[in-house]
């Protein structure tokens, strides 16, 4: 069994549609973060860097020993969990190769470029024109880098749906609610709208929409839990 710490937003949705299509027993454990729950000593255990998502494998992969396995960060999950199942991921070592360049971009590039932007569009108060100007134009080069490489390929690599599709999906999911229509990529948009109409990235996007809404994000209390961190 899985312990699948989680709250539905596009980091959380990568790990909740790759458990989907892997088929794997999980139980969610709600990590509230506006809510402040991601700084619960419990959890921080698990993610010392206080974001969800993270596991626990209560069963661990071969070579892992017994004891129950915690992991964290989206890339290090996925690859994990590829490789116990052996699925999703290519067997050809220059294709996982590749898989492995595609998840490392999305968590050093797609995804804080992506989350910046979100920022200073959506919370930031007052006026920031530079920087909002600066990570839109960082998501921007980051949908190009993804054009270029879906315009010639229906997935990111080897021609088949693999785990780097669905880490960077989310983060494409919700573009133009961000405020970047993907009308100036074409390829991404094809793309988006292949992965959508799988059915586990239908139920990964699905689970715990109840839970959140855009309202609750932006409230007092939860601006003030999300961007006032500092390291002591
Ligand atoms: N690089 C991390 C990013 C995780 C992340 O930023 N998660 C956000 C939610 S989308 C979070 O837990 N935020 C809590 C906070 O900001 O305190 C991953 O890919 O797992």
């Amino acid at each position: 069994m899985i312990d699948f710490y989680y709250w539905p937003t596009p980091n959380g949705w990568k790990i909740s549609i790759l458990l989907e299509e892997l088929g794997l027993d999980y139980r969610v454990k709600p990590v509230d973060i506006n809510a402040g729950d991601q700084f619960d000593a419990e959890f921080l255990e698990i993610s010392p860097n206080n974001r969800m998502p993270a596991i626990v494998d209560h069963a661990p992969a071969s070579g892992f020993g017994d004891n129950a396995l915690p992991i964290f960060e989206s890339a290090a999950i996925a690859r994990y969990l590829c490789a116990k199942t052996g699925q999703l991921m290519p067997a050809d070592p220059r294709l996982a190769k590749e898989v492995d360049e595609w998840l490392f971009w999305q968590v050093g590039n797609l995804g804080p470029m992506g989350g910046q932007m979100s920022h200073f569009v959506n919370y930031a108060d007052g006026d920031h024109a530079y920087a909002e100007r600066r990570y839109r134009d960082e998501y921007h080069r980051c949908l190009g880098v993804l054009e270029r490489r879906l315009k010639a390929r229906d997935y990111l690599v080897g021609g088949r749906y693999s785990v780097a599709d669905i880490i960077n999906w989310p983060w494409v999911l919700i573009a133009k609610a961000m405020g970047q229509p993907l009308d100036e990529f074409p390829a991404v948009a094809a793309w988006r709208g292949r992965v959508k109409s799988r059915e586990p990235v239908q139920r990964g996007v699905a689970l715990g929409k109840a839970w959140a809404t855009g309202g609750q994000t932006k409230s007092e209390a939860a601006r003030a839990t999300l961007f006032n961190q500092r390291g002591t």
